[in-house]
């Protein structure tokens, strides 16, 4: 058995690469379905994984060949009082709200079931890639509850109101290629392996440039989506400002200006340091 970094009963973290960390979900019995007990293990592994020096990605996926996520836990929820929900939507939010806010960007990396709360965990996610072989839905009314994880705001903000109401007033089911055509997949591959490739590919593009950039872009776009485009801008500017203290705006700047790794000149580029 491979050792991970970080393990639990239904979750565990791999850095198989300098900068990559792999959070997995890993519940086979339940089609990895999201408990307040992974909930939990999941807010660990994110603190794990917030702790690891240099990080520049996260790949957040689903062990097994079954599922992504298939939703929160029907046994669980199905004896809880308004307050036990109340507490498992809150402590839910809070976690996924963590991936939402994390300090690099993070990819969610799909395979099939991946429904009602799975589909929360992938919208909290930045990035979203998925086989052919996924298949996405919102059934929650279909049990006579509601979207309780971020479902009713973000898919919306992903997909668009009309087709996020549908989705989330029918329970329909609906695969990858409706997924991409409407805007909820960055990339669509054949299968599980060329899938987890992708998003490999994905975080390795990502991690090889300044991870202060990125991560004030990030802060950019999340918090201007928020707010009236004037503030949005005002706030993308003081963004832009504090990268010019960084060492590798030094760094990538003379990298151009010396026309390193060009036919002429193929001294490498200095890598960013993250500093
Ligand atoms: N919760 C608990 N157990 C589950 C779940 C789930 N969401 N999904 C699957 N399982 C279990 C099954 O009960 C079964 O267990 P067992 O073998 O002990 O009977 C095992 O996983 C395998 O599942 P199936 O035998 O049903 O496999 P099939 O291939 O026949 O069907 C399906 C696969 C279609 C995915 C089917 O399992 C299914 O419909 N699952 C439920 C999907 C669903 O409705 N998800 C949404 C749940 S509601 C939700 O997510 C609310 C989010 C709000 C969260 C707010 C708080 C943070």
């Amino acid at each position: 058995m491979s050792e991970h970094v970080f393990q639990t009963e239904s979750v565990y973290v791999d850095i198989p690469e300098q900068y990559i960390a792999v959070l997995t979900v890993d519940r086979p019995k339940a089609l990895n379905a999201l408990s307040t007990e992974v909930y939990r293990q999941m807010d660990k592994a994110i603190n794990f994984i917030d702790e690891q020096p240099d990080i520049r990605c996260v790949i957040v996926t689903g062990g097994g060949n079954r599922a992504f996520v298939a939703g929160a836990d029907i046994a669980e929820m199905s004896t809880m009082t308004p307050e036990q929900a109340n507490y498992f939507g809150f402590y839910g939010n809070r976690v996924v709200r963590k991936l939402d806010q994390f300090h690099c960007p993070v990819i969610a990396a799909i395979h099939g079931f991946c429904l009602g709360g799975g589909l929360e965990l992938a919208l909290a996610c930045e990035l979203r890639v998925a086989s052919k072989q996924s298949v996405f839905a919102k059934p929650e009314v279909t049990l006579g509850i509601m979207p309780g994880c971020g479902g009713t705001q973000r898919l919306p903000r992903t997909i668009g109101v009309n087709l996020a109401k549908e989705m989330i007033y029918t329970g329909m089911q609906v695969d990858t290629d409706y997924m991409e055509k409407h805007g909820l997949l960055n990339h669509v591959y054949e299968d599980q392996e060329s899938m987890m490739e992708g998003a490999f590919d994905l975080a390795r593009k990502i991690a090889k440039n300044a991870p202060l950039g990125v991560k004030h872009a990030k802060d950019s776009i999340n918090v201007g989506m928020q707010i009236d485009i004037g503030n949005a801008i005002r706030f993308e500017s003081n963004c832009f400002a504090q990268v010019f203290a960084t060492e590798d705006q030094t760094i990538g700047m003379r990298n151009f200006l010396e026309k390193r790794g060009t036919r002429k000149n193929p001294t490498p580029k200095d890598p960013f340091i993250g500093k």
